[in-house]
């Protein structure tokens, strides 16, 4: 039998790039907003003439975490690249050992790189990626909405078409920017116009302290909302525990919180979420997510098929590892794609019934442009690193 190196998997070379694409709306965050987004694309190129692309993305430069865009390509191009390139792709295990020897943490750079190696192995092996990663045990994911244009109006309208057009019915408000008081008024509003008709989250991204947390979510939970995610700041994990012992009627979800493997065992410890928001990037890949999941399901917390506002590869990629995950499950968010002016790939998912459409492959079942590619590349199109308005955080 022929060994995977002999069928031409070594790793032969990598390309990263910057795209910029514009959003459809300013995206407002509790840290500032942006009006376009710039995933790192990584191409791979295998012995054996098979490609394959991975996507990390961020929010805001380094404001979302600690990594950016341009950390995100310097880990690549210095540091992974070099130390995978020549081994087997298809060992995907010693690649993260080898990636995690060359580089510390940096794991939204190592989730691109590890994408492009499941995407290349799977293309090889004319399969879908979620073949690799265990099996699909999910055809389909409710698709949540988030209303971050900050003004109300614009909000429900936004939420009305959707909940019209049978796209979705799980909206998440992203709050934390603004005074408490006026968030909870702000959220109130929307919860008013869009009562029976659909489910409602809010981020607070780290915002709140643990006291403004345990006055206000209350608040919030009277106006209508069942699902809280990332009230206090990522290291407060105190807060995090008395929130989920003690509020009533809405689930307490770690976003920030939650990236490695050990992160989830400590929060499962000290009981301190109901949900985990599940992110491929901040987990640093496609297997250390199953590995996150795999927490929550031993210890009976919840997941969120959670975004970092990808492209249609990135979020493909994310149904893809998501669809393999058992346990209790709040849906998905992987609307990325519908944020951007416009997208990387031919075809996008299908979204139907309020749900997303897990895409069978080869690789993630979407199919890159290079076009596209070519018209987002930053160092293309000679744009400047600015993500964030510091100025407008209303
Ligand atoms: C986050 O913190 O969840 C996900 C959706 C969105 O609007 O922002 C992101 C980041
Ligand atoms: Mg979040």
């Amino acid at each position: 039998m022929q060994t995977l190196m002999q069928s031409g998997f070594q790793v032969e070379r990598m390309e990263v790039r910057i795209l910029d694409i514009p959003t459809i709306r300013p995206h407002k965050l509790s840290f500032g907003a942006i009006h376009r987004q710039s995933p790192v694309i990584v191409q791979v190129w295998l012995a054996n003439g098979a490609s394959g692309f991975g996507e990390a993305a961020t929010i805001g430069g380094p404001s979302w975490n600690e990594e950016s865009p341009e950390t995100i390509l310097h880990a690549i191009t210095q540091y992974l690249a070099p130390a995978l390139v020549g081994q087997n792709a298809g060992g995907f295990g010693s690649a993260l050992q080898r990636m995690d020897k060359a580089c510390k943490g940096n794991a939204f750079a190592k989730s691109a790189v590890e994408m492009a190696l499941v995407d290349a192995v799977s293309r090889t092996l004319g399969l879908p990626a979620w073949q690799l990663l265990g099996g699909k045990v999910h055809q389909s994911l409710p698709l949540a909405w988030t209303l971050a244009s900050g003004d109300v109006a614009l909000d429900l309208q936004e939420a009305h078409r959707r909940l019209e057009e049978k796209r979705h019915r799980i909206f998440k408000i992203k709050i934390g920017a603004r005074a408490p008081a006026d968030d909870v008024a702000h959220v109130a509003q929307i919860a008013r116009g869009l009562q029976g008709k659909a489910s409602l989250t809010v981020d607070v991204n780290q915002a709140w302290d643990g006291n403004t947390a345990r006055q206000y979510l209350p608040q919030l939970v009277a106006a209508g909302v069942s699902l809280i995610e990332q009230p206090v700041a990522k290291f407060n994990v105190e807060a995090l525990k008395h929130l989920t012992a003690t509020l009533q009627g809405a689930l307490i979800m770690a976003d920030e919180t939650v990236c490695t493997p050990q992160d989830a065992m400590m929060l499962a410890r000290a009981q301190a979420s109901h949900v985990f928001s599940l992110k491929v990037a901040k987990h640093g890949g496609l297997f250390r997510t199953r590995q996150v999941a795999a927490v929550a399901e031993a210890a009976d917390i919840g997941w969120y098929g959670g975004t970092m506002l990808e492209t249609s590869l990135g979020s493909a990629a994310s149904a893809h590892v998501f669809c393999t995950l058992g346990g209790m499950h709040q849906g998905c968010e992987l609307f990325g794609p519908q944020l951007l002016v416009d997208d990387i790939v031919e075809r996008q998912m299908p979204i139907a019934d309020f749900e997303l459409q897990l895409p069978d492959g080869p690789g993630f079942g979407v199919e890159v442009v290079p076009a596209q590619l070519k018209r987002f590349d930053r160092a293309l199109q000679g744009r400047a690193p600015v993500h964030v308005d510091f100025g407008q955080r209303a």
